[in-house]
């Protein structure tokens, strides 16, 4: 069916893909929806959902007024499947298959592979939603509830995204994998979420910051290398899905650039010189500089684990499929099937890191990486200009790539952040200094307290220069409704 521009809210599922005209699907999916709605209840948001929050919802795939906002109470919100529109002729353009007609259908010899991307992609959707559960009730402000919702219904959407693939292109296994993405549970013992970095709590507001910004960014990534897909449906539901996927960086970035700024503001006001002495700041009710440092680490290596193995033959093969692309791919100028390329690749040798040339076909997972690591840098400058604004001698900087790994070249050795290997017994003795400790993460639940006073916001962040929507300051983001 031709995706259009416009949104059909006729069906119990919004969408732009013809449902009304496809039963098999609209069916498939209308059965999937009350044990998406039961998901939704019991481990989505806790609290706040008969709450009317002021909510941005797809209605176009128009580039200029794709959404709308409104209040909506979180279970009504109308989770919908859009695509973005077809480009005409477009072809597959990367791997053994580039130049030909780009796929409507799943190749039969690529169906498991294919399967296989979008279920993992499926998995880490509904995997935040529970990571990040129990944060309403804690939240510094209702402009920051909203946005934790706001992401919250986003990820459920995208959740929905890649369930319509699967009931629409896998048949009956599609079908079962669906109903597994409801049956994991992010940190479950038995039955846990796929990839690490999606069983790990997020115990506090500047865990979900930095979730947003390092986690999130790799959701980019990831979404930006499936947009390349060969497999068009693939292509475009994640183009659509990149469009709301700004927002949660944003959240991200200008929610750690708040907090450092608060703290910069009380370590002036109180007349610190040094930012590094850490009791003194605490006890202005503002969160010290070396802990948003540890937190940054923490999320920055959990999220590189993300990339899989720096040399991957699951990646060459996605790529000469023509499955899954670099970052970008349209963009670089090479031949785009690296039949002879080599990629500098960071390795292990003799004890120390060094960059290593490989074949790039292997290293695609290494190059990702590395343009992630590259668009990280870029937020932490910027983080680093409040600092310096505010005139404090701090400087905030991304730990090395061999820092605090599981998955990978670095998965089974110890490195401090600046990339050196020590012993077991070294950095036991040191990973406090580097990792938020029992009484980082104490002190933090300590600040945790809600703000929801419309226009107010807690001690330990400052406020936001815009609202969303252009919204005043004291404006009720979310009409608290606890019953
Ligand atoms: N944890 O060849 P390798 C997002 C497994 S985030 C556990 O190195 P590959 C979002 C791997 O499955 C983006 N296991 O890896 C953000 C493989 O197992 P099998 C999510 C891991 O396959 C915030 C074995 O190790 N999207 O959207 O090249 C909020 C060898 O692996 C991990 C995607 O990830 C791990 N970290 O690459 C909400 C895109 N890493 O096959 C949402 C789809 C590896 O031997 N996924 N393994 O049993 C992929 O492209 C790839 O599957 C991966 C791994 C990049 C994840």
């Amino acid at each position: 069916m031709p995706a259009t521009s416009n949104v059909d809210y006729s069906t119990k599922i919004p969408n732009n893909v013809g449902l009304s005209d496809d039963q098999r699907v609209l069916r498939a999916l209308e059965q999937w929806h009350p044990g998406y709605i039961d998901w939704w209840l019991s481990r989505g948001p806790e609290g706040f959902q008969t709450s009317d929050v002021y909510l941005r919802t797809a209605v176009s795939i128009d580039p200029k007024g794709w959404a709308k906002f409104d209040y909506v109470r979180m279970p009504q919100y109308r989770w919908g499947i859009l695509l973005a529109p077809a480009q005409e002729d477009r072809r597959v353009n990367f791997g053994t298959h580039k130049g030909e007609k780009a796929w409507q259908e799943v190749p039969g010899e690529y169906r498991a592979m294919l399967r296989r991307l979008i279920v993992v992609q499926g998995d880490t959707e509904p995997a935040s939603v529970e990571q990040q559960r129990h944060l309403g009730k804690t939240a510094p402000s209702l402009y920051d509830m909203r946005n934790l919702f706001q992401v919250n219904v986003e990820e459920g959407r995208h959740l929905w995204a890649m369930v319509y693939l699967l009931h629409k292109y896998f048949g009956k296994d599609g079908r079962e994998e669906a109903e597994e993405l409801l049956a994991r549970q992010s940190g479950n013992v038995d039955k846990p979420r796929m990839l690490g970095a999606f069983n790990e709590a997020t115990p506090d507001w500047l865990s979900f910051f930095m979730f947003t910004f390092f986690t999130d960014r790799d959701g980019k990534m990831q979404l930006e290398s499936l947009a390349q897909s060969g497999f068009d449906p693939l292509s475009r539901t994640c183009r659509f899905m990149l469009t709301e996927e700004a927002h949660h960086m944003f959240v991200g970035e200008t929610g750690v650039g708040r907090v450092i700024e608060r703290t910069c503001e009380a370590i002036k006001q109180a007349g610190i010189d040094d930012p590094t002495e850490i009791s003194a700041v605490r006890k202005l009710g503002v969160i010290d500089l070396p802990t948003i440092q540890k937190k940054a680490n923490l999320h920055f290596s959990l999220s590189l684990d993300l990339f899989g193995s720096e040399m991957s033959t699951n990646a060459a093969n996605y790529y000469s499929s023509g499955l899954k692309g670099r970052f970008q791919e349209t963009r670089i100028e090479d031949d785009h099937q690296l039949t002879i390329a080599s990629y500098p690749v960071s390795k292990l040798v003799n004890g120390r890191v060094e960059l290593v040339d490989e074949p790039a076909l292997t290293a695609i997972n290494m190059r990702l990486r590395d343009d992630y690591v590259a668009d990280c840098a870029k937020g932490v400058e910027r983080w680093n200009k409040v600092i310096e604004k505010a005139g404090v001698n701090f400087r905030l900087k991304l730990p090395h790539v061999a820092f605090h790994r599981q998955i990978g070249e670095f998965g089974n050795v110890k490195a401090s952040p600046e990339g050196e290997v020590l012993s077991d017994v070294a950095w036991e003795k040191q990973k406090d200094q580097w990792l938020p400790s029992k009484a980082d993460g104490d002190f933090i639940e300590s600040l945790m307290h809600p703000c929801w006073e419309r226009g107010k916001f807690a001690s330990w962040i400052a406020v936001p220069k815009v609202g969303i929507d252009n919204k005043p300051g004291d404006f009720e983001y979310v009409k608290i409704n606890q019953a």
